[in-house]
Order: C-alpha cells, then structure tokens, then sequence
C-alpha cells in the first residue's frame, strides 16, 4: 500500500491545515489545525466534519497551547529515591529502570503485588484501546484500578445485570426524542458523558425547537437547568427514591406501556412491585421535590410520544449509583422508550462487532462481578478491575499481598480519587512506581520512572472508545498532524515496551514463595534469550497483536470473515503502523466492514482516508434481541442484586422515617439534628477544565478563581461564612479551607466544590498550575463509602461541615 500524507491543503504562507478529532472529551468533534513551522498554532472547528459540523469549545481551541506546553515532558525521567528528584534520561535508560525495578518487585513477592492504575485519556486514545489491555494482562496481576470507580462504574453494572454485557449502555437519541428527563448531568459544561454528541447543547435546543420538552433535575441551577423547560432541584444522593415514585406513579396509575419491547422483556412486573414502598409522598421529604411535581412529572414522562431518561455523574458517584442508573434503564423500558428511535437506544461504534446472529435472537452466558475481591476489605472485582477507592489501603495496609507497585497510565489519582492525603501517603511509600504521563504532577511525581507520550498531534486518531456511545453512527480516522520529534516515543510504542519487559519477567524463575495463579494470557513472540525491548522485538509483538486480531475475527460467531485463513487476510491489511492496521483489521470485520473484499462497499481504513470530515453510517438502529447477552435472551430487567439493594433504599427510608421528628430529611442538612453536619457537598466541571490536567494551559488558567465553595445565601448566613471569605470545610475523611462564593444557584442545604484542583506540591513540574493551585476536593472524600455492586465512590453527596476560619 502507499505510503499517504497527513498534512493538507496550503494556506497562509507557510502554514498548512490539517484535520483531527479533539481528543479531550467524549464529544470527539472534528478540528481544522493550522501548522507553521513544524507547530500547531490555530485549531478551529471542522465546518465540514460530518458530526460536529464546525462546533468546538474553549478546550478544543486551546489545543495549540497546550500541545506547545514548555511542561510537557519528552524524555523520560528517573527519580532520585535519596534526593527525590526527578532528571531526564534517555529512553533505554528509562525503560532499563523499569526492567530492574519490575524485577526486583515480582521476583521477590511475585506479579500479584504489582498494581496498575488506568485514567480517563485513554478512553481517547488509540494506544488506549489497542496496546494497553495486552500489557496489563502481560502484568499478570488482579490489582488493576481505574478512574471507572470515580465515573460511569454503576451503569456498567446495570448495564451488565440487565443486557448481559456491560458495554451494552443505552444513549439518549438527542436527535429524535421529544422529552428528555436528564438526572445529575451536566452537558453544558461537560459537553455530554456516556452520550457523544458534538455540541450537545444545540442539540438540546432541537428537542425545544421540534416543541419537545427537556427537564433537568440537579441540587444545582447549572448551565443545562437554565436551558431546560424545567429544573427539579433534588437532595444529593436521593435519585433512587425519586426514579423508583416515578415507577410507583406509573405502576398505580396504569401507565406501564413497554410496547413491542415486551416480547423481549422479563420482570417488569417485579419493577413495579419494587417500587410499590416509594410513593411521590413519602420520598417528597428526602428528595426535596413535592409529590406533585413527582407525578405529573411520570404523567409527562408516559403522554410524551418519545421519550428517554438520562442519568450521569449525579447519578452514578452516589450511594445508590447502580440502582439509580438501573432505574433510568427500566423507566426507559416500561415507558415503551428503549431501543427505539427517539428513544434510549444502543450505539454501535464503525468498527462494532455484528450481533451474534444478525438479526436473529440474542443470548448468552450473562455477566456476574466479584470473580475475585480486594484483600483488605473484600470488595468485589467488577469488570476485571478493583475499586479505585481501596486502592490506597491495598497499598498501605500490611500483611501478605501488601501492593507494592504500580504503574499508572494517564490516570492522576492523587487528585482524582478518594481520600487523597492517604493515597499521597501510600504513593510516597511504594517499592517501585512507573507513570506514563506527560506530565510531572501530583501523581507521577512519586514515579521512579515517567514514560512521557508522544502528544496527540504526533499520533494517528479513531475513537475506538466512544463511538459505542455516540448518538449516530460515525467514523473519522485523523493521521498524525506532525512528524514524531527527534527522540520522542508514540504511547503505543512505550506500551509495546512495557508489555515486553513485564513477559519477559514472567519467563524468569521467581522465589519459591512468590507465586501466582494467573496463566499467561499473552504470548511472548520474542525467541528465547532475545532483548527485550528492542525495535526488533517490538517489531515482532506488533505482528503478534495483529495476528491475534486476525485470528479472533476468524473464530468469532456472526463475524464476516468467520472461517477465512489469517495468512490471506494478514496479507491484506492497510496501513503503515501497527495502529494504523489493527484499526483496518476492526473496520473490515466489523459490522459494517468490507468483510476484506467480501462486501464491497463496505468500511476499511481507506474509506476513511479518502473521507477526511468523517464518515456519517447513520441514525442509531434497534438491536434487541440479536445484541442480548443475558442467558434469557431476554432484558433481565429485575435481576437478584438489584432486588436486594431496593431493600438496602428501603431500609435507609424505614430508618429515617423511625428517626422522624428528629431528622425529617434522609440527607444531612438539617438544623434540627445537631449531630449530623450541616450539609451535603457535591461536586461540579467548568467549561475550562478537565478534571486535573489542564490547568497547566494559560488560556484554560485565565480569569476568576474556579476553585470555589458555591454557598446558598441562607446557608452562609446560618454558617458565618460570606462570600469571597474563607471557610473551613471538613468531612469524615479530612478538612479544607477555601473560598466561598455565595450563590442562589444552590439548592439550600447542598454546596459545591470542583475536583481536579490541589497543585503547586513540592516535585511537581506545572508551572502555570502552581501558580492558581486551589484544593483537592477528595480530601474530603471519603473512601469507605461506595455504592457497593460497583465499587464507585461517593463523590456527590458527601456529608460535611462548614464554618468561617479563624
Ligand atoms: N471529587 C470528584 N472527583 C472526581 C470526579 C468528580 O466529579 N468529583 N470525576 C471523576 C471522573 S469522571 C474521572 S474520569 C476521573 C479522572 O481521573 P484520572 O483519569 O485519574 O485523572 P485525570 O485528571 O483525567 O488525569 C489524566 C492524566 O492523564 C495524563 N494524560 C493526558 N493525556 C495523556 C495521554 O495521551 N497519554 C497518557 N499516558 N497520559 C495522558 C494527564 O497528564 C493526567 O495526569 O476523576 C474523577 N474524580
Ligand atoms: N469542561 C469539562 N468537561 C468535562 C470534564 C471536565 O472536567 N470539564 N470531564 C469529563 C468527564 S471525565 C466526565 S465523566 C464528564 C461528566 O459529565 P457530567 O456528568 O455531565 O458532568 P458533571 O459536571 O459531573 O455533572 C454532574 C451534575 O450532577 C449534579 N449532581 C450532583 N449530585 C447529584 C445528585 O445526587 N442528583 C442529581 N440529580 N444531580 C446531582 C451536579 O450538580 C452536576 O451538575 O464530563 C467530561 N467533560
Ligand atoms: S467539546 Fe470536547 S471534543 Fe469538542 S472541542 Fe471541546 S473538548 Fe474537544
Ligand atoms: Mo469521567
């Protein structure tokens, strides 16, 4: 195949533009980059991009900046352990590091004691999705953590009880629906989560211009509320009880109507006898919304002819979080709005498998968690991963199977997770740490290794990730922009190192007493005695990881090459990197892929090239049965655990209404119960931030301070504090002082601090950060509480008290 060019069409002298979805959030719009003398100095919405149609944000437009960072590493560094700095080494220098640092780890406790952390970017990459679940397989570890236990966790479970498959997550058909009911999201800000959709706020106009209705239910009167017809302000925490006395309205009322979903649908019945307890009256109190409001909202939800609910992070980092997001899947399902256009429906991403049996019936062996536990507490594993919230006691807490190394990547833990004073402790204190990172930040700061990635301008681009949840079907591939620079590393290359050294440490003798029960689920393809990380070798796991693919898509059920030789298809693939040809390889098998020649027409890595702004497949298509994975081949809509934890909601509504006159509310906030804190605590985005790592970026860094505590006005008089002054905030897990500003936007009795915050710490190299640090929310949060079927952490709805300092 010919070599192709990135780069485009010349403009102004000198410069030449060149196309790339933004790699920064879930929205993946289409930019147009303008590069002059080897840099990347505009970016601009792609008018033409199929999706996005020239929509971008601050974010987006700031690319420039922060792809030119003078603190973005590109060299590797090695951390002094007596002086605890960090200088720069070369690649073979670092990745030797590792070598023996791995070693002298596993050879003396075994693999199980090496721990990895996995962060949100790279959902945005390809390395991501292609190199980085081989190297923690090769790791042969059970303890891999991820930012999934602060994020999306809980839907995965629902999702997995439900449909069999815990990636099988239902997306609001922005486009089509006339009634949007959007719980604990805000896409205004966020720009939309677990639901791609460029410019997500025009679209939620298009729902109010087709004279649809969209309602947001919040603590807080965001960006998105002031859009909506209507803002429900709710008690943290207390979404399960509302969703269920929807159930309950619907149910008594006759309005159950799940359509020609019934078919495929078993225990709706038992929905409805679920929610029998939770009527709009008696969760009125605890959820703060009037049992009126309650109803009529049901009435609306049922008379809209298509409707979908839609919950994110207000409903899945709380107590309740799995039973919450299963209750948005089964309000969809009774109401006659899942998998139907307008509807919640499955996305299917451009390199998607087919279905098991196109369109036939589904099925399949279901989906269970807790195949192995944490040691310390007993959580259960849930997708192959631990929460992130034990992480820092399964590092601290002594005895046999104490961690004692970790790798992270693209994850910043020591901001993002819970209980971060202790986490920094446990960090501080490892045998051996790795950070493949760009940054030196609160986290990598305590590597003895950071492998520094190739920036996205360097690398090629496809949305492995997200295109599952995307609202249509759509598909770009962007090439790298720019040449890699002289000495730099692609992460995909600095992974395929990763992954050689770790096999390469498996085929060593360990000590007796060190052993493992993990098999090898990755080969290592390098002949015996080789090097281990060399260009040859990385050459050969490159073919090995092609190979693999080539042979999955053979043996798979219902795939389009099922049957076909590996060696005629091998010889087949396109593209000029390994990246580049696994990507062909997913296309051409997928379902909507040229089968390599035996469906014409249909998608390989050279459709997309030759289609620059994006290939647009369509509107999203009903997939039930055929995508079912539950033993039924039915939606198992009242599985075992989430019977069980409507009893634990309940307990928790007994419990409080026996307390009643005490404490009226199910939330803290109460004036009349002195021993509980004054108040809950939730978090919140700016349109300038994501989560911890742009704040190195002058133009992300500019303006007023975001690092706020946002206060009603009758709560800070009742507290002492006033607004710009400075308050004491303080939970079960720990204490901060930061500053207030006063705001009605709040709902009384709730405040709000974001996350990502806490820079300028000693060993860190963010200048612009440090120089606006603000605090570290989860110091505040505290670990021991979680939603306990997914292991998420209680990030929304933390009980806290306040009061002026000094
Ligand atoms: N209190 C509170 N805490 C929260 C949240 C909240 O709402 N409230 N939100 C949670 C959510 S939703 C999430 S997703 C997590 C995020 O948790 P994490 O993923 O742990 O944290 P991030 O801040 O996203 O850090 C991303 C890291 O990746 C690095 N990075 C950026 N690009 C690349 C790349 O291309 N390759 C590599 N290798 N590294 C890269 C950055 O430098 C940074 O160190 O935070 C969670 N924490
Ligand atoms: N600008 C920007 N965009 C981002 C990010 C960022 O950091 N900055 N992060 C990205 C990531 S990783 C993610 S996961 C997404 C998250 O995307 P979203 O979930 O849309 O973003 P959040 O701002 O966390 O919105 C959560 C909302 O829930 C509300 N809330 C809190 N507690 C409750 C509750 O108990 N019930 C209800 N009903 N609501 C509650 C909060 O007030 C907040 O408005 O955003 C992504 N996009
Ligand atoms: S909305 Fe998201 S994907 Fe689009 S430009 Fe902004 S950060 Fe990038
Ligand atoms: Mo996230």
């Amino acid at each position: 195949m010919m070599k192709r060019t990135s780069t485009g069409t010349g403009t102004a002298a000198g410069s030449v533009t060149a196309l790339r979805v933004c790699p920064l959030c879930e929205a993946t719009c289409g930019l147009e980059l303008r590069i002059t003398d080897g840099r990347v100095t505009a970016a601009r919405g792609d008018a033409e991009h199929v999706f996005s149609r020239g929509y971008l944000c601050a974010k987006g437009a700031s690319l420039p900046q922060l792809l030119g960072d003078p603190d973005r590493l590109r060299r590797p560094l090695l951390r002094d352990r007596a002086t605890g700095e960090h200088r720069e080494v070369d690649w073979d220098e670092a990745f030797a590091a590792v070598h023996a640092g791995l070693r002298r780890v596993v050879s003396a406790h075994g693999p199980a004691v090496v721990a990895a952390y996995l962060g949100n970017p790279n959902a945005h990459s390809m390395a991501g999705a292609q190199h980085r679940p081989a190297f923690t397989r090769a790791l042969r570890t059970r303890a891999v953590f991820s930012a999934s236990t602060v994020d999306q966790m809980p839907m995965h479970v629902a999702c997995g009880l439900v449909f069999g498959h815990p990636s099988l997550i239902p997306v609001p058909d922005l486009d089509r629906t006339d009634h949007l009911l959007m719980l604990g999201a805000n896409p205004a800000v966020s720009n939309g989560s677990l639901c791609t959709a460029p410019d997500f706020p025009g679209r939620l106009a298009g729902i109010r211009a087709r004279g649809g209705r969209v309602v947001v239910v919040d603590p807080r009167r965001t960006r998105t509320a002031a859009l909506a017809d209507e803002h429900l302000p709710i008690r943290p925490g207390t979404d399960a009880l509302w969703l269920f006395a929807i159930v309950n309205v619907l149910a008594t009322e006759g309005l159950v109507r799940p359509g020609p979903l019934a078919a495929h649908l078993s225990g709706a019945d038992s929905v409805a006898e679920l929610a029998a307890p939770f009527t709009p009256e008696r969760v009125a109190a605890s959820c703060g919304i009037p049992a009126e409001t309650t109803r009529r909202t049901a009435r609306e939800l049922a008379a809209a002819p298509r409707a979908a609910v839609y919950g994110r992070m207000g409903t899945t980092t709380v107590e309740f979080g799995t039973l919450t997001s299963w209750l948005t899947i089964a309000l969809n399902a009774i109401t006659g709005n899942l998998d139907v256009p307008g509807g919640a429906m499955f996305g299917r991403g451009a390199h998607g498998r087919a279905d098991r049996v196109p369109g036939g019936r589904g099925g399949g062996r279901g989906w269970r968690t807790g195949r192995w536990h944490t040691r310390v507490r007993g959580l259960p594993e849930v997708m192959g991963e631990l929460p992130a919230a034990a992480l820092a006691e399964e590092m601290d807490t002594p005895g046999d199977g104490r961690l004692r190394a970790l790798f992270t990547i693209a994850g910043n833990p020591a901001l993002s997770t819970p209980d971060s004073a202790r986490l920094a402790a446990a960090l501080a204190q490892l045998d051996f740490m790795v950070s493949v990172d760009p940054y030196l930040n609160e986290t990598s700061r305590h590597a003895d290794v950071v492998l520094p990635p190739a920036d996205p301008a360097r690398v090629g681009h496809y949305d492995f990730a997200l295109g599952a949840l995307a609202v249509r079907t759509v598909a770009t591939y962007s090439p790298p922009a720019l040449p890699p620079y002289p000495g730099g590393m692609a992460e995909h290359d600095i992974l395929a190192r990763l992954t050689l050294i770790a096999l390469a440490l498996a085929a060593e003798p360990a000590d007796a007493d060190a052993t493992t029960d993990a098999e090898l689920p990755v080969e290592d393809p390098r002949p015996a005695d080789a090097a281990v990380w060399t260009d040859t070798a990385v050459a050969a796991f490159h073919e090995y990881l092609i190979e693999e693919a080539l042979r999955r898509a053979v043996t798979e059920p219902g795939s389009p090459v099922a049957g076909r030789d590996v060696a005629e298809l091998g010889a087949l693939v396109d593209g000029d990197g390994a990246p580049e040809r696994l990507l062909d390889i997913a296309l051409r098998t997928g379902h909507f892929g040229d089968a390599f020649g035996a469906r014409p027409g249909g998608l390989s890595l050279a459709t997309l090239w030759a289609n620059p702004h994006g290939i647009d497949l369509g509107p999203l298509e009903p997939r039930i049965p055929a995508m079912l994975r539950t033993a039924s081949a039915t939606v198992e809509l009242c599985p075992d655990p989430i019977v069980a934890d409507a009893a634990r909601l309940r307990a928790a509504l007994d419990a409080h209404e026996a307390a009643e006159g005490r404490e009226p509310s199910m939330t803290p906030g109460s004036p009349e119960a002195p021993e509980s804190p004054g108040l809950t605590l939730i978090g919140r985005r700016h349109l300038r931030t994501n989560n911890s790592w742009l704040h190195n970026v002058p133009a992300m860094a500019r303006g007023r301070d975001r690092c706020t505590l946002l206060v009603h006005p009758d709560d800070a008089a009742r507290h002492g504090v006033r607004d710009g002054g400075s308050a004491r905030i303080t939970s079960t897990a720990g204490s901060l002082d930061v500053r207030v500003q006063v705001s009605d936007e709040m709902m009384a009795g709730v405040v709000c601090l974001p996350h990502g915050w806490g820079h300028g710490l000693a060993g860190t190299r963010m200048s612009v950060a440090a120089g606006h640090p603000g605090v570290n929310t989860n110091i505040l949060t505290d670990s021991s509480r979680i939603d306990p079927l997914s292991g998420t952490a209680v990030l929304n709805g933390i009980p806290v008290w306040i009061g002026p300092v000094g």
